[in-house]
């Protein structure tokens, strides 16, 4: 059985917003604080990490086998792959086990649908139900600068809440190449007057009807994301996520640099 106190981070969202860099910055955190932090890479088609991997689905999953074994290419090699990471997912959970971090930093494949609607997603979702969990969802500061991104790319964040049914804090990295933008980006996610005009001049027709009905939607269910906005690259407002994480898995006791 896993350590009952440990603590672990899940990093979602669309391919290239930053998962893996803001992986290592949690794990840099975290070990600063004097604790032990393990990596978990869950991407098995990911080339490079800028992490050292503790655990790692490519030592048990290689796509170059799957795509020759099957005759598929890269992408049916991903999918393919995605499933078969569920036979796998006891052995890395016995790799935790025998890692027995404090903190456990999950970073997760580019294409978020495979992850969260295939074996893996939910199964991470289950399995951790004991422990102290946060999930951070990840909006790419330079998709989200188009309204109609930021209202299409809540949806997904809630589509992945509903998946994995954890605590969720939003963030919205690469504030350093937005900066004109990411103070509307940010009220975009309060205020949602300010949201819809926006779209209204961005968008029209049936794609500003659709865009503004899911908005409202949003809205009524105060689903409306409260976003932190953070550079990777920078640090930039990396301290008020860890405020937010603290508050979500280390029940407001405070963490020092
Ligand atoms: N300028 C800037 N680049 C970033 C930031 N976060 C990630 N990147 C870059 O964006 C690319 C994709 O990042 P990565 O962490 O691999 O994204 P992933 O696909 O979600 O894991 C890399 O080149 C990163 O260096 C950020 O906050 N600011
Ligand atoms: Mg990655």
């Amino acid at each position: 059985m896993r350590g009952a106190d440990l603590k672990s981070v899940i990093v979602v969202g669309t391919a290239g917003s930053g998962k893996s860099l803001l992986a290592s910055k949690i794990r840099e955190h975290y070990a600063s604080t004097g604790a032990y932090v393990a990596n978990l890479n869950l991407d098995p088609g990911v080339e490079e990490l800028p992490y050292e991997s503790d655990i790692d689905v490519r030592d048990h999953i290689d796509i170059v086998s799957i795509m020759k074994q099957y005759g598929l290419g890269p992408n049916g090699a991903l999918i393919m792959a995605n499933d078969l990471i569920a036979a796998k997912l006891d052995e890395l959970w016995r790799q935790v086990d025998t890692v027995n971090p404090d903190y456990l930093v999950i970073d997760t494949p580019g294409q978020i649908e495979l992850f969260a609607h295939r074996a893996s997603g939910p199964f991470i979702a289950e399995s951790a139900v004991a422990d102290e969990k946060a999930c951070i969802f990840l909006f790419d500061g330079m998709l989200v600068q188009s309204p109609t991104n930021f209202v299409s790319i809540a949806l997904i964040a809630e589509s992945i809440r509903l998946k994995l049914g954890m605590p969720t804090l939003y963030a919205l990295t690469k504030s350093d190449l937005i900066a004109d933008s990411v103070e509307n980006i940010v009220k975009w996610s309060s205020d949602d007057a300010a949201l819809a005009a926006a779209l209204s001049h961005e968008s029209n027709g049936e794609s500003f009807e659709l865009s503004t009905a899911i908005l409202r939607s949003l809205k009524a269910a105060n689903l409306l994301p409260a976003i932190t906005p953070i550079s990777n690259v920078t640090g930039a407002g990396l301290v008020n996520l860890w405020a937010e994480l603290s508050r979500t898995i280390d029940q407001g006791e405070e963490i020092v640099d």
